[in-house]
C-alpha cells in the first residue's frame, strides 16, 4: 500500500482492505515492564526516589517486584522483571542469519506493555487471523492466561485476560488490577499489608547482625553484608561487665557476662548465639552464629544476579568463585588464616614477656607470608580483580597487626619482601571499599 506524506493516516486507514480480519478489542492499559538484572535496585529507585507503592506479585520462579503507577483511577502496573539468563542475546534465524528477535517466550521477561482483553480465546483467534505468531502462559495461581507477540518493529507486546476472576491464593487474587480499578481504597490497603517478595528480603531488616564494635569476627559478617548490599538492622552487644565490676587483680581486665546474664540483657542473641559470643545473623525464622558460618550463609542467601562476577558489579557479589577447586582454596586458606595467623595475633598481644611477644610475632610474620604466597600474583585481592571470602576472613586482623599490634607490641610487615607487599596492596584495596569503610 502506497501511502503519500501529505495524505498521511487518512489514507493508510483507507488502504486497509475491507476484508481483512477484525481487530482485537482490548480493554484498558494493564501494566508496562522494565527488565533488570538488578531487581533491588530498581525497586530502590522506584519506591524511593519516585515514591510507588509496590503492590502483591505472584509467585512467579523468577524475581521481580511490582509498582502500582500513579493516575486517574489507577491500577496500570509497572512490573519490574529480573531478565531471563537463557534469553538469548544473537538469535539466528531460519535463513541462517542474524535478527535480533528472541522466540515470542522471552517478551514475558522483557520489555513489554500488556493489555486487557475480556475474552483471551477471541484475542487468539483474532492473533491467527492476522498471522501473527504468539507465545502462551499461564500466571502461577491464577487463571489469567498471557499471550506474547512483536510489532512489527520487535517490540514485545502482552495481551491478557486480567481481569478473570481467579479463586486462587497463591496468585494475585487478592489485588488484581481489576480490582484497584474498581476500589481504589481497598488496594490502598493491599498494598499496605502486602509481603514484599523474596528477591527484597536483602532490603528490608529481616536481617539483623549482632555484633560488638571491636570485634573483627563481627566485622567479617559485617562487611559481608555490606558487600552484598543487604539491608540489616546492627545490634550492638556489649558481652563484658562494667570495669567498676572487673576484679582488680585480674590482669586481663576484660570479664565476659556470664551467659545467663548475656541472656538476661540480650535474650534474643542468646537466641540466636547459644554460647554468647558475636557475631551471630538473624535472618527470618534462621538463627546463625559463628563468623565462618555466618560468611558461607551470607554467601548461599544472597547470591549475585546473572552470571557477569568478571567486573564485579552484580548486585550480590560472589564471595567464593565458580569452581569447587577455586572454592576448595579459598575456603583453605581461610582455615589457614583462622588456625596459622589469628590466634597469634591475641597471643602476641597478652603475652607480658618480650621473647613471647616476639615467637608470636615470628608465627604471625610466617604466616602471613605463607597466605601471601598462595595470593593471585596481579591481586588487589586473594583472587584477583575480585573480593572473596579470602580477604574479608584476614582483613580485620591485618589491619589489627598493622595498628593496635604496631603501637603495642612494635609489629610491622617487612616492606622489602615481595610476599609483603602483595598483603599491603590487598589491604590498600579492601580499605577503599565502601563497605568495608562503613565498618
Ligand atoms: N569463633 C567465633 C569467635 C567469636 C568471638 O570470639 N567473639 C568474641 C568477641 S571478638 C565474643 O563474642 N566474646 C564474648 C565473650 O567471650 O563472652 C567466630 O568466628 O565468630
Amino acid at each position: 500500500v502506497h501511502t503519500n506524506s501529505s495524505q498521511g493516516m487518512q489514507d493508510w486507514r483507507r488502504a486497509t482492505p475491507i476484508s481483512s480480519p477484525k481487530p482485537i478489542s482490548a480493554t484498558t492499559l494493564n501494566h508496562i515492564s522494565r527488565e533488570t538484572r538488578d531487581v533491588p535496585r530498581m525497586v530502590r529507585f522506584y519506591r524511593d526516589v519516585l515514591g510507588l507503592s509496590l503492590i502483591k506479585r505472584p509467585n512467579f520462579d523468577f524475581g521481580g517486584a511490582w509498582f502500582a503507577l500513579p493516575g486517574k483511577g489507577g491500577g496500570v502496573a509497572l512490573h519490574i522483571i529480573e531478565s531471563d539468563p537463557e534469553k538469548p542475546s544473537v538469535v539466528i534465524n531460519q535463513e541462517g542469519t542474524q535478527c535480533l528477535r528472541a522466540p515470542e517466550r522471552f517478551i514475558r521477561r522483557s520489555e513489554h506493555f500488556a493489555l486487557t482483553v475480556t475474552d483471551i480465546e477471541e484475542a487468539k483467534q483474532r492473533l491467527k487471523e492476522h498471522g501473527i505468531t504468539f507465545a502462551i502462559n499461564t500466571v502461577p495461581g491464577t487463571e489469567i492466561v498471557q499471550l506474547f507477540l512483536y510489532d512489527p518493529d520487535e517490540n514485545g507486546i502482552e495481551i491478557g485476560n486480567f481481569d478473570v476472576h481467579t479463586t486462587s491464593s497463591q496468585g494475585i487474587s487478592e489485588c488484581t488490577r481489576v480490582k484497584c480499578n474498581a476500589d481504589q481504597q481497598r488496594c490502598v490497603e493491599l498494598q499496605s499489608s502486602i509481603h514484599s517478595p523474596d528477591i527484597l528480603s536483602g532490603l528490608s531488616s529481616d536481617v539483623v547482625l549482632y555484633s560488638s564494635w571491636f570485634c573483627p569476627y563481627a566485622q567479617r559478617v559485617w562487611i559481608a553484608l555490606e558487600e552484598k548490599g543487604v539491608t540489616f538492622q546492627y545490634v550492638e552487644i556489649d558481652p563484658y561487665e562494667a570495669p567498676a565490676a572487673v576484679d582488680s587483680t585480674r590482669k586481663y581486665t576484660k570479664k565476659p557476662l556470664s551467659l545467663d546474664e548475656k541472656r538476661k540483657r540480650y535474650p534474643e542473641w542468646i537466641a540466636a548465639s547459644p554460647l554468647g559470643l558475636v557475631p551471630a545473623l538473624r535472618h527470618k525464622s534462621a538463627t546463625v552464629c559463628d563468623s565462618m558460618v555466618c560468611l558461607e550463609y551470607i554467601e548461599e542467601v544472597w547470591q549475585g544476579v546473572g552470571e557477569d562476577a568478571v567486573n564485579c558489579t552484580l548486585r550480590f557479589p560472589h564471595l567464593l568463585p565458580k569452581s569447587p577447586e577455586e572454592r576448595a582454596h579459598v575456603r583453605y586458606w581461610c582455615v589457614y588464616a583462622n588456625e596459622k595467623i589469628i590466634p597469634f595475633y591475641y597471643r602476641m598481644l597478652m603475652e607480658q614477656e618480650k621473647s613471647a611477644q616476639e615467637n608470636a610475632k615470628q608465627i604471625i610474620l610466617t604466616g602471613l607470608f605463607e597466605f601471601a604466597s598462595a595470593m593471585s600474583a596481579e591481586g588487589p585481592f586473594f583472587l584477583g580483580a575480585c573480593i572473596s571470602m579470602a580477604d574479608i576472613v584476614l582483613f580485620p586482623w591485618y589491619e589489627r597487626l598493622v595498628t593496635v599490634g604496631a603501637a603495642y607490641r612494635d609489629f610491622s610487615v617487612p616492606n622489602s619482601c615481595r610476599g609483603f607487599a602483595r598483603l599491603e596492596k590487598m589491604y590498600d584495596a579492601m580499605k577503599k571499599r565502601p563497605a568495608v569503610v562503613r565498618t
